[in-house]
């Protein structure tokens, strides 16, 4: 090899060193995107039931796993899908909750997972119809839950069928399909309770438990309530 062919060559390599150093640092410093709080505390008059809107998508599209499943939240001071799965709530509040579902569905492992309850009336709506159970033997299955075991709350998120799945969040309602549900309930005296997703939907993991299924800011989060 001529001198030029090995200079080009260690050049190359150092620039691809440096590239490493460079976004180690970078997803470092920025974890952000994982993390976080949002505040509803002050979205809207004190005691008035607090909107709250998430979507679910089968792959974020980009991120430190552009391939996981997850969770995003609209967030209501901007108006913009962001990945944070946190929120601080206000107590003894309602909730109007909005998830717009973009991922497929399959049958559930257990069927307990297609019964909605917890929620105000024990049931839900979805694109505008009630329901309190979901059969997911039927039709497009089921593709996550919304689930706070602490409040024994858990409403089954209906797969969409069909090839055009939205694969880079945020997505839009007019662009791909999707289940909308809508369901209320009040949060409880202060504290941090636990949500999260009952399916095993982490694609590529051990019983589809790993991955996005054990890591915060995808198929669970947290809520903080604060009085
Ligand atoms: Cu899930």
């Amino acid at each position: 090899m001529s001198m030029g062919g090995r200079l080009a060559g260690v050049l190359g390599l150092f620039l691809v060193a440096v590239g490493l150093v460079v976004w180690g640092v970078a997803t470092y410093i920025t974890p952000g995107v994982t993390g976080g709080l949002i505040n509803y505390t002050n979205t809207q008059a004190a005691g008035q039931p607090v909107n709250l809107t998430v979507e679910t998508v089968g792959s974020i599209g980009y991120g430190a796993h552009p391939t996981w499943v997850s969770y995003l939240t609209k967030d209501p001071h901007t108006g913009k899908y962001v990945h944070i799965t946190s929120w601080e709530l206000p107590a003894n509040t309602v909730i109007d909750m909005t998830i717009y579902q973009y991922d497929s569905g399959s049958p559930l492992r257990n069927q307990q997972w297609g019964q909605v309850e917890g929620t105000i009336g024990n049931n839900a709506t979805m694109n505008g119809k009630d329901f309190s159970t979901y059969d997911s033997n039927t039709g497009t299955g089921v593709g996550h839950t919304f689930a706070i075991p602490s409040l024994n709350l858990v409403v089954p998120l209906v797969g969409v069928g069909g090839d055009n799945i939205c694969g880079t969040a945020p997505c839009l309602p007019s662009a791909f399909p999707h289940n909308t549900e809508t369901f209320s309930f009040k949060t409880p005296g202060p504290g941090v309770y636990n949500w999260q997703c009952f399916v095993p939907c982490a694609l590529g993991y051990l019983f589809g438990n790993g991955g996005a299924m054990s890591a915060q800011g995808y198929m669970g989060g947290e809520l903080e309530v604060v009085s």
